[in-house]
């Protein structure tokens, strides 16, 4: 069978109002490019001639702009699950423009073949080769592609051309059944393979191919400041300190690592230290700091979403792919993410808070309770099931007018009973084996910032005696000076003696 090859535009034509579109790709690795925004420039036109236009929207996790961004400014979507980054997005839905359901980027796949979220109509999928007999091989990332393909009614291919067929072989697809079917997902190391390198899909779903030549949406980084450096100093300084007590098996274990510059820090000092063995990665992105590990024999074997790299960083590897083919695999997000492999390995895992309480609380997604940020992403599938589950944010924001450690937190991700380890540019507070007194001792000691210390002693001496002491009224008497005065430094506890 031979394939349309059709524009953008006529692509977009086969999306209808009240529809949902399953993408493929991973933050934003992978995701297609052009079908989405002339899915935009289409609601824009229904919307002119009077007509509604909006859509579900189903990916892996975040999009270019050409995505959530175009259909955001359109008023296109209805609906999108899960985790994004967009600014345009984010601002649509703290407007209450938009319906987000900020779930578990493990569970997006299984929920969309339970059926919570509705039918998928369309998939759209990157790919770098597509055969006559239906087998897509994917490009930089995976998502949740293998099951919207399967689900979806039609398939739309974009086939981009910009690295040639270089990622093919780089992906492991594996769907697990579902219950009462389902048996364990059979990862026991990182870089176990268990699936095939594309997906299977029946060729007369597919209703046509779009030929595009464009690098990914990679989002550029920010140069890390002393504050991030000291962060991640923390935190390999935890790592190697646990390795040397023998409380980390010697051989290290595989970690998990959220985006940013935090996570490169990190990578970089424990990359550096001699004394921390070569280690592996099973995570959901790779950033252009793991690409160096790999390169200088320091990072074994990265197991991933997405290659969430510059652009620049994404062609020196597929230049030089037969060094890089047995020490990468790409994976759908239901694996790379996958609760049961994460708590069998032994992961590490490392993601970000914007805020965390006194108690070890973690609240990742949203600025003063009400605000949604990007969303949780992976951190809770890792979170939860962690060998060493570590969260880590700078003690203050916005120049000391928030402080990130709180009384209580004002929007619960990630709760006491998951985080082990906070830590911020002011120290390490390590949580295991303490109660909640215990904790609070050393997580304000040891993180909170000193401007902050004090007030946070404070309130737990105005706090009713408890096996967690409290007062219920107070307990956001600083998210409410920020509210109210700008600055939680003008907290007043006697406002509620
Ligand atoms: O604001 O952008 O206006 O300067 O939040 O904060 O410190 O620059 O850090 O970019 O890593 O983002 C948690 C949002 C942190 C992110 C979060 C303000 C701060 C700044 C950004 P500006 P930073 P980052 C990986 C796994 C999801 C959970 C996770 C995230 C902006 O890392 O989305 O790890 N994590 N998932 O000033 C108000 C506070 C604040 C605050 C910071 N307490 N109140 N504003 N800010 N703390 C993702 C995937 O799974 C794919």
């Amino acid at each position: 069978m031979s394939f349309n090859i059709i524009t953008a535009a006529e692509a977009a034509s086969y999306v209808k109002h009240g529809y949902n579109v399953g993408l493929g790709g991973f933050t934003p690795a992978g995701t297609p490019k052009t079908v989405t925004a002339e899915i935009a420039r289409l609601a824009e036109a229904e919307h002119a001639a009077g007509r509604p236009f909006q859509i579900g929207l189903f990916t892996g996790a975040s999009t270019g702009d050409s995505c959530d961004g175009a259909l955001t400014r359109a008023g296109a979507l209805r609906y999108r699950a899960p985790y994004t980054t967009n600014g345009d997005f984010r601002k649509a839905v703290n407007a209450g423009l938009i319906a987000y359901n900020d779930i578990h980027l493990s569970q997006m796949a299984q929920e969309l073949r339970y059926g919570f979220m509705g039918k998928v109509d369309v998939a759209i999928l990157e790919a770098c080769d597509v055969t006559p007999c239906g087998k897509i091989y994917l490009t930089a990332g995976v998502g949740i592609a293998p099951t919207v393909a399967r689900l979806a009614d039609k398939i739309i291919i974009e086939l981009n051309t910009a690295y040639g067929t270089a990622p093919k072989g780089l992906h492991d697809i594996y769907e697990p059944l579902d219950q009462p079917l389902r048996r364990e997902v059979p990862v026991y190391r990182p870089s176990d393979r268990i699936g095939t390198p594309y997906i299977q899909v029946d060729p007369a779903k597919i209703v046509g191919v779009v030929e595009v030549n464009l690098p990914d949406e990679a989002r550029p980084f920010t140069d890390p400041d002393p504050v991030t450096l000291q962060i991640g100093h923390n935190v390999a300084q935890f790592l190697i300190s646990d390795l040397k007590r023998g409380v980390i098996p010697s051989c290290f274990l595989p970690l998990q690592s959220g985006v940013g510059n935090v996570a490169n820090a990190v990578l970089g000092a424990l990359g550096a230290d001699p004394t921390v063995p070569a280690f592996e990665m099973y995570t959901e992105v790779i950033q252009d700091s793991v690409i160096d590990l790999i390169r200088s024999g320091r990072c074994k074997f990265g197991s991933t979403c997405s290659l969430s790299v510059s652009n620049e960083g994404l062609k020196s590897i597929y230049d030089d792919i037969n060094f890089f083919k047995d020490k990468l695999v790409m994976r759908p997000s239901e694996i790379s993410n996958h609760p049961a492999v994460a708590r069998r390995i032994g992961l590490i895992s490392m993601n970000t808070a914007l805020e965390a309480d006194i108690y070890g609380n973690v609240n990742s997604t949203h600025v003063c309770g009400t605000k949604m940020m990007n969303g949780i992403g992976g951190s809770g599938d890792f979170t939860r099931n962690a060998y060493i589950s570590i969260f880590s944010c700078p003690s203050t924001a916005k120049n000391g007018m928030i402080s990130a450690i709180v009384p209580m937190v004002s929007h619960v991700d990630h709760n006491e009973h998951s985080v082990k380890i906070l830590i911020t540019e002011q120290g390490i507070a390590d949580l295991r084996g303490k109660s909640p007194m215990e904790r609070a001792k050393t997580i304000i000691e040891n993180c909170a910032h000193p401007d902050y210390r004090q007030m946070l002693w404070d309130y737990l001496h105005l706090s009713a005696k408890g096996h967690t002491c409290h007062h219920l009224r107070a307990a956001f008497g600083m998210h409410d000076a920020l509210m109210r005065k700008g600055d939680m430094r003008l907290t007043d506890w006697s406002e509620f003696a």
